[in-house]
Formats: C-alpha cells, structure tokens, sequence
C-alpha cells in the first residue's frame, strides 16, 4: 500500500514539476496550484485516501505527502520568482525614456502691452512718492459725477455715454470717482494714482471701445500751485517718452478742474519736425489735467480755502498704442498670441 502511494505521489511530483516548468505566465501557475494542491486537486484526493492505509502507515504516509507539498510549493515559488523577474524586466525595457531626446519648448506667457505700460506708469509715480489706489468698476452716480461737479444737465450724465444699472448706480465712466472717495476719507495731504477699468458707451473702432483703462493722478495740499503740475507732467513725460521730450499746456475745460489743460508732447519719433506718426504736427496729445475746482474739494470735505490741488488723467491705452507704435486699439483685446508675443 505504501509503495502504490509512494508511486502515486512520485507521479503527481513528476507531472507538477513538467507543469511548473511550462508555465510561462503567473495565471498559468495559479492553475497548476489550483490542480495539485487546492481543495479538490491532487495532492488533497490523496490525503482523503488515508482511510485505507493501515494505522501505524498513517505517520510516514502523511509525512510523504508533506514532502510532496513541501516539493511542489518550491517549485512554484522558485518559478513564480522567475517570472516575476522576468515581468519586471520587460515592464523597464517598454518604459526605457530616452533622456538625450531634446526638451519640448515651454511657452512662456507675456506681460500685456497694457500692463507693462501700466506698471512703467506706476513705477514713474511711485518714484515720485504717490500711492496707488484702487476703487469699484460699479459706482454711484453721486461719486462718478456730482462731487466731480458734473451737474444732472451735464451731457457726460448722457445715457448715450454711461452704462447705468439703475438711477443711482453706474459703471464708473472716469476713475476719479476713487479720488473722491480717497478727498473723503480726510487724509491729507494726498499723492495718488487710481489706474483702472472704466466703461462709456462706445461703438468699437480702432481708437475707441466701451471698456478701456485710465490712470487719474491727484495732488492735494497746503500751497499747490499750477507750476507744480507743470513741473510733475513734465517729468512723467521725460520718464515716459525720453529726456529731449518737451511737453505743451493747451487751455481746454474740464467740470472737475479749474483752471484745465490739455497736454501734448513732443513727437518722440521724429523729435518735434513732424512725421507720419504725429500727423507732421510734431506733437501728440498725452493727457487732460487742471487744478481741481474748489467746489469739488467742498463736496468732498476739503476746506479749499486751506487746501489746493491738481489732477490729471491719461489713458492707458493710448500710452500702450503710442509706446509699442500699435494702430489699433482692438489688437489689445483680441489677446491673439502672436500680436502679445512681440512685447
Ligand atoms: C482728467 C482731466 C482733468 C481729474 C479730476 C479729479 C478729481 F477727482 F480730483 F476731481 N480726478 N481726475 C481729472 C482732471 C481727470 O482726465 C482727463
């Protein structure tokens, strides 16, 4: 009996180990576990056949059996290690990355035409000691026009040129609205900038468009005088524009300012003779300016019988346009790539 078991199990050994050998993948290996060792394979149907070994057999016979088991599981654990190996080799040679390829070429994003103008504004003010303040894009009408003494008559009120959300709210159309609320706050003296987004009721064209951005200065203090707005525009236009820029004051009326001027500069294409890009005028209109109404310090709380002022406004976009010689203004909101990858 022991020897037919002995020859049974050799056979089982013998057939398990060609098995083993032939797997080539890990399932195929699960199968022959599965068919030698699992609940119902081999190995187990011999165990169940004890009953008919003579009792004093059962020791060295389940310690054959033991063996088989032992046997096989070395086998398949020595074959799965290979396997695995091999997995594993294959799976490093797929991904092998080839770091000598070239690099793909990032692209890397630009500053807008609009912000590098803005922030050589800023920086030629922030030299000059201002501040810059920033204010609501929606504003009340109060703040936008009658403390800048624009009275209900005035056309600028127009429903033609202002976005109105109701009577008393609007888009602001000028970005002094944030000098007012900066005068009403009373801290005094004041050096401010306010650049920002204003809204009036354009058709687009190449020089005009509904949104567009400003930058509004305002000067207030005991002793402000005309010659220093005339000497603090000078100096932004040399900064903006080159050193040999001259700069013009032209009369012009503002609501808000009083005395008011229109600003121009020298050409700094053609040096002031007059050339295509001035129009061979020889100078280009920059910005308005003006010393700022008495009665607009009054409606903001300042004393003007203490305090003097200036103020001036320029627009961005027009810097923008003139600085990087753009001919159209709808080229700054179009943001195709290859117009903003030449600044
Ligand atoms: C301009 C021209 C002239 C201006 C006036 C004020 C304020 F709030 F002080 F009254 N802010 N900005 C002003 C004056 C703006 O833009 C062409």
């Amino acid at each position: 009996m022991n020897n037919s078991i002995k020859e049974t199990l050799q056979a089982i050994l013998d057939e398990a180990s060609e098995r083993i050998e032939q797997s080539d993948a890990l399932d195929k290996l699960n199968d022959v576990r599965v068919n030698f060792l699992g609940k119902k394979g081999q190995l187990t149907s011999v165990l169940k056949s004890m009953k008919d070994v003579a009792p004093e057999d059962r020791p060295q016979v389940g310690q054959m059996v033991n063996d088989a088991r032992a046997k096989i599981e070395a086998m398949m654990e020595e074959t799965k290690k290979r396997l695995e190996d091999e997995l594993r080799e294959a799976k490093l040679a797929s991904e092998t990355i080839d770091v000598t390829l070239p690099a793909k070429k990032a692209n890397v994003g630009h500053r807008h035409p609009n912000t590098i103008a803005l922030e050589e504004v800023e920086r030629i003010f922030i030299g000059m000691g201002y501040e810059v303040v920033e204010g609501p894009e929606v504003e009340y009408a109060d703040y936008n026009f009658t403390k800048l003494n624009i009275p209900e008559d005035h056309p600028a009120r127009d429903e033609q040129d202002t976005f109105f959300i109701n009577d008393s709210i609007l888009l602001r159309s000028q970005t002094s609205p944030v000098q007012a609320r900066t005068m009403e706050k009373g801290k005094l003296p004041i050096r401010m900038i306010a650049p920002g987004r204003v809204f009036r009721s354009d058709e687009v064209d190449a020089t005009h468009s509904p949104s567009f951005h400003q930058i509004e200065g305002l000067v207030i203090d005991k002793h402000i005088t005309f010659a220093d707005l005339k000497g603090t525009l000078e100096e932004f236009a040399k900064e903006l524009f080159g050193p040999e820029t001259k700069t013009k004051f032209r009369p012009h009326h503002f609501p808000f300012t009083e005395p008011s001027a229109e600003v121009d500069v020298s050409c700094f294409k053609c040096g002031g003779s007059g050339c295509r890009f001035c129009k061979g005028s020889g100078w280009i209109e920059i910005l308005g300016c003006g010393m700022v109404h008495p009665h607009v310090l009054e409606m903001c709380g300042i004393d003007p019988n203490e305090y003097t002022g200036f103020a001036f406004g320029v627009g961005l976009e027009r810097i923008a346009l003139l600085k990087y010689e753009i001919d159209d203004m709808r080229l700054l909101y179009e943001n195709d790539y290859r117009f903003l990858k030449q600044f």
